[in-house]
């Protein structure tokens, strides 16, 4: 029978066994992209997706302003929770205003109205059939909250003269939600249906700015491919 000071020791015992259980299995898996392309407001019809480079760039006039979209498949993804999640991007070449550094933004679209390239494959994307793309140069409803159906994940920040280099984005918040083990993520739904995610790229500030990105078609050496790292416990 034990006292309450020989329960105190059972449970630190018992808390410090599930860490060491988690940590030992631990799981990084990098999923490369399955469908990447650019979409210009500056021409609506045109498609990019066979590019090697996804430009996200706002031009010098308003409505010239290329975003970029990503998908990724969780499906292949082990059992378990979701402990870390990183977007990484290789980003090739800049165009930077003054001394300020190139932002680039990464948005998730969290109710279900998320790109599916078995219905519109990447070589078809433009930017009049691009989810949530916004006439007046940004998405449609981006924002900060669950309220917002293209949700404001994070954002990569750089100068060109580091270029090129990949940079990474902290998306854990975002795969957690798709995966179903963050709710309150999401107004409008409990995880992703289909299990593919969309992430959406856009240079907000300011006019004359922006980026160019390895796609999946990149080639070289030096080619890295948009790669999305997850870190699952079990
Ligand atoms: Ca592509
Ligand atoms: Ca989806």
């Amino acid at each position: 029978m034990s006292g309450p000071n020989g329960g105190k020791v059972l449970l630190v015992a018992g808390l410090v066994g599930i860490v060491a259980v988690a940590c030992s299995f631990g799981q990084e898996v990098a999923i490369k992209a399955l469908a990447d392309a650019s979409v210009s407001d500056y021409s609506r019809t045109s498609m990019f997706g066979d590019r090697e480079s996804l430009s996200v760039r706002r031009h010098d006039s308003q409505n010239q302003h290329d975003k970029a979209y990503l998908c990724f498949s969780l499906k292949d993804l082990p059992a378990g929770e979701v402990a870390e999640a990183k977007l990484k991007l290789r980003v090739t070449g800049a165009v930077q205003w003054q001394n300020y550094p190139v932002t680039i933004n990464v948005h998730g679209i969290i109710d279900n109205k998320d790109w599916d390239p078995a219905v519109i494959p990447e070589a078809t994307l433009n930017g009049n059939n691009a989810p949530r793309n916004g006439i007046a140069n940004d998405f449609t409803d981006a924002g900060q909250t669950a309220e917002n159906t293209v949700r404001v994940i994070g954002a990569a920040k750089f100068k060109s003269d580091e270029l090129p280099k990949v940079v990474e984005v902290d998306v854990t918040d975002y795969i957690m939600w798709a995966r179903g083990e963050n709710e309150e993520y999401s107004k409008f739904a409990e995880s992703d249906r289909d299990g593919i995610v969309t992430f959406l790229l856009n240079q907000p500030w300011p006019n004359g700015a922006g980026a160019t990105v390895n796609s999946k078609e990149a080639t070289g050496e030096d080619a890295f491919p948009p790669t999305l790292v997850v870190t699952v416990v079990q």
